[in-house]
């Protein structure tokens, strides 16, 4: 995969994800216990063998700069391989980055240094494992000019997509950016085709288009908004390439978790009894970085005073290191490092990030808890959904409880009607 650079935008500013993304790009927010979201596109790369990486950042990237020191420092400059953050103040205009081809024309110096034939533009936020090996490859024998990733997604989905329509030998014939609707793909009247928001490009032709994209008068400077329906305009080659789960004959795991919902609802994928997009699969590893912590622990702590077991367990869900389950009971949920519950306190279908600590005959349903949130005694979180909105917890569409980072304590006290 020498003469390929990969460019992972991860500047996105996540507003549906507040207050998860309050402090941190949406790229940085945690997931599955130990990881990062941008963990699963930067493990792709590394296992397809692509080890030229530039991850372009501009909103609070403070969080993701320190994952991606901390974690991902370990490729060698020497024998040219690299994971480099470029941070916004490298850009030659005076401007915030526009839309994503103003974020990589902004970082084109850069990018030319590197003089690599193709250049593989990723997103930073959508959850899959994908082997860029074989678009790179499609890309190549079908002398495409771009080829952009592609999945098929329900009708009633479309407007959150870019949305193509191909011709022969998924030549793409057009390209709308988040059209209201759209028709159904051939031989399959429930979905159309979407852009994953990922393309390969020959590095010299994209220069030259990011160049006419600035220039151009009322361009957005967005490759799925103008670079793309200008290409196609122009006659150039663009060529859809179609992800597919070869083993499993099927559409592979891939979500944009843009939505507290579809966040919640991707984590708690994982801890499915046979998850589609597998953590514990040793072929295709997601690394992360993970602090020097002691084993989880499950304690017993004897009966209680009215003869209640105080045992201490966790059925259905994933322990990160660090976490002291006391006494207390969690199912069907994620414990980040560091988790603490004590005793008599019940955690279901929840997320707790880092350093949470739940204090005794807590009562906690699905809700997310963001880092180092201490919840008092007795606190009652997801029973109450208007109590919950109340005291300025986010409560999502879908009855999700979301607890931000550092609330007051009395945030937490129970209201009487519980
Ligand atoms: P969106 O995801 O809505 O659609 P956008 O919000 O522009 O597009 O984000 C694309 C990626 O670029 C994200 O990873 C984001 O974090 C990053 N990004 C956005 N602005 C950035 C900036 N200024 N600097 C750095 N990074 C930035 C896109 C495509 C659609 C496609 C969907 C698939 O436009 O055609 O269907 O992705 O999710
Ligand atoms: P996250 O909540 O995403 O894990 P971090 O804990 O990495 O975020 O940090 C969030 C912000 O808090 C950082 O951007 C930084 O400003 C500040 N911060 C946290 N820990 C430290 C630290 N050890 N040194 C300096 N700044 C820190």
């Amino acid at each position: 995969m020498r003469g390929v650079l990969t460019v992972i935008l991860a500047g996105g500013k996540g507003t549906r994800l507040e207050p998860l993304t309050r402090d941190r790009a949406k790229p940085a927010v945690p997931f599955g216990g130990l990881y990062r979201i941008i963990d699963f596109t930067l493990s792709n790369c590394i296992n397809s063998g692509l080890r030229q990486i530039l991850v372009v950042t501009q909103f609070k990237s403070r969080s993701l700069d320190r994952h991606i020191r901390s974690g991902w420092g370990f490729l060698s400059r020497e024998l040219g391989e690299f994971i480099e953050v470029l941070p916004p103040q490298q850009r030659i205009d005076e401007t915030w980055y526009k839309g994503t081809a103003d974020a990589v024309y902004q970082n084109i110096y850069s990018i030319e240094r590197e003089e690599a034939d193709y250049t593989l533009i990723l997103a930073g936020d959508h959850i899959y494992k994908m082997n860029y090996g074989h678009m790179i490859e499609a890309h190549i024998q079908r002398k495409a000019d771009v080829t952009i990733g592609c999945i098929p997604v329900p009708l009633s989905e479309v407007r959150h997509f870019g949305i193509m329509e191909v011709g022969e030998n998924d030549r793409v014939v057009s390209f709308i950016e988040k059209p209201p609707q759209a028709p159904p793909m051939p031989g399959d009247p429930h979905h159309a085709l979407a852009s994953m928001g990922i393309y390969v490009f020959n590095t010299r032709l994209m220069f030259e288009l990011l160049c006419e994209d600035a220039a151009r008068p009322g361009s957005q400077h967005d490759f799925g908004r103008d670079v793309i329906p200008a290409m196609i305009e122009a006659g150039q080659r663009v060529f859809a390439y179609r992800f597919r789960d070869e083993n499993r004959k099927a559409v592979p795991y891939w979500r944009d978790v843009g939505t507290l919902d579809a966040y919640y609802q991707a984590n708690m994928d994982l801890i499915a009894v046979d998850p589609v997009l597998n953590l514990y699969d040793m072929s295709w590893p997601i690394r992360t970085y993970q602090p020097q912590l002691p084993p989880p622990k499950f304690v017993f702590s004897g009966e209680g005073p009215a003869g209640q077991a105080r045992r201490g367990e966790a059925l259905d869900s994933m322990v990160c290191a660090g976490c002291i389950v006391s006494g207390g009971h969690v199912r069907h949920s994620i414990l980040s490092p560091r988790v603490r519950i004590n005793s008599y306190a019940i955690v279901e279908d929840s997320i707790l990030l880092d350093g949470v600590d739940v204090g005794r005959y807590c009562r906690v349903r699905r809700a997310i808890i963001d880092k180092d949130v201490k919840l008092p005694p007795y606190t009652v979180i997801g029973y109450d959904l208007e109590f919950d909105r109340r005291r300025g917890f986010t409560v999502t569409e879908g009855g999700i409880v979301v607890v931000p980072k550092a609330e007051p304590a009395e945030t937490f006290q129970a209201p009487n009607a519980l």
